[in-house]
């Protein structure tokens, strides 16, 4: 695991250099899921297949922006699922974007899922882990990753983050983002998931949801790649993420592309989430 976790860090700095220092315009291409590409899209992609691909414990990686997986190395004991540069529609307007790694062994899902990791790139650079338990480290001026604490989540907090078009939403979810505003929550929704379950971590606590949609009936956010890390993150730091009604770790993806509707947070936010889903 340390290799894979190096492999990151490494791919981490030269993202960070790549998002200062490059062109952030669109490319001409579609990703898997339909989304147009920037061109930091395709080459933070590049740069994490690159360092992966010097690491012999990992079988193979698939990424957001590819349909299809890329073997590594046959007696590897890892696969890794990525997201290289998730929130980068955000970009242009110098917001925090990241990178996501869940990392599984046999097949890619919550149940095989060992560890996650993601990496965020705002005013400084952190990366989040979770393996045995949640750490927070953040990059020097001399390219290390220095830990600054573990996270752990409260049993409940008062940011609220809900994406998906409001016309959409359904009476239920209107509902419980009514009765959570009530309750005193304030809104904090950028737009990445990133910069968006990190403050709810680092705050304490709170609910994220990409609920589904008439437009999106099954959310937008896509399980391998983006959900399941995040799931696990949460659970470990004390908090918990469902579907609206089940654990979200316990859904097994057909296609590694799929998204699931998703809920992410504190155990009291994920109580009144059950309690509208009833
Ligand atoms: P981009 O990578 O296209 O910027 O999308 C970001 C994202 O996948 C995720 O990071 C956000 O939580 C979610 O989309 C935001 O979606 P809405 O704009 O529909 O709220």
């Amino acid at each position: 695991m340390v290799e894979i976790f190096d492999a990151i860090k490494k791919s981490a700095i030269r993202i960070k250099w790549l998002i200062e220092n490059e062109d952030a315009s669109y490319s001409q291409n579609i990703n898997a899921t339909g989304d147009t590409q920037l061109k930091l899209d395709i080459k933070s992609d590049l740069i994490i297949e690159e360092e992966f691909k010097k690491i012999s414990s990992v079988k193979e990686i698939i990424s957001e922006e590819k349909e299809n997986k890329t073997p590594i190395y046959e007696n590897g004991k890892y696969l890794v699922g990525y997201d290289p540069l998730d929130g980068s529609s955000l970009l242009d307007v110098n917001f925090s974007v990241g990178s996501i790694f869940g990392i599984y062994k046999n097949a890619y899902d919550g149940k095989h899922m060992i560890a996650a990791v993601y990496v965020i790139y705002g005013p400084v650079t952190q990366m989040v882990t979770a393996y045995e338990d949640v750490g927070m480290y953040k990059l020097n001026e001399d390219g290390d990753f220095a830990f600054i604490k573990s996270l752990e989540l409260k049993d409940s907090g008062l940011i609220n983050a809900s994406g998906g078009t409001h016309t959409g939403w359904s009476k239920k979810h209107h509902n419980l983002i009514e009765e959570i505003y009530e309750r005193g929550a304030r809104l904090r929704y950028s737009g990445g998931m990133v910069p968006d379950l990190h403050q709810i971590l680092l705050k304490g606590g709170g609910l994220f949801s990409y609920p589904s949609t008439s437009d999106t009936p099954k959310g937008k956010l896509r399980m391998v790649f983006e959900v399941f890390p995040f799931a696990f993150i949460f659970e470990k730091a004390g908090g918990e993420a469902i579907d609206g009604k089940r654990r979200l770790l316990d859904l097994i993806p057909m296609h590694p592309h799929d998204t699931t509707p998703c809920y992410f947070g504190s155990k009291k936010e994920i109580e009144l989430v059950l309690k509208h889903n009833e």
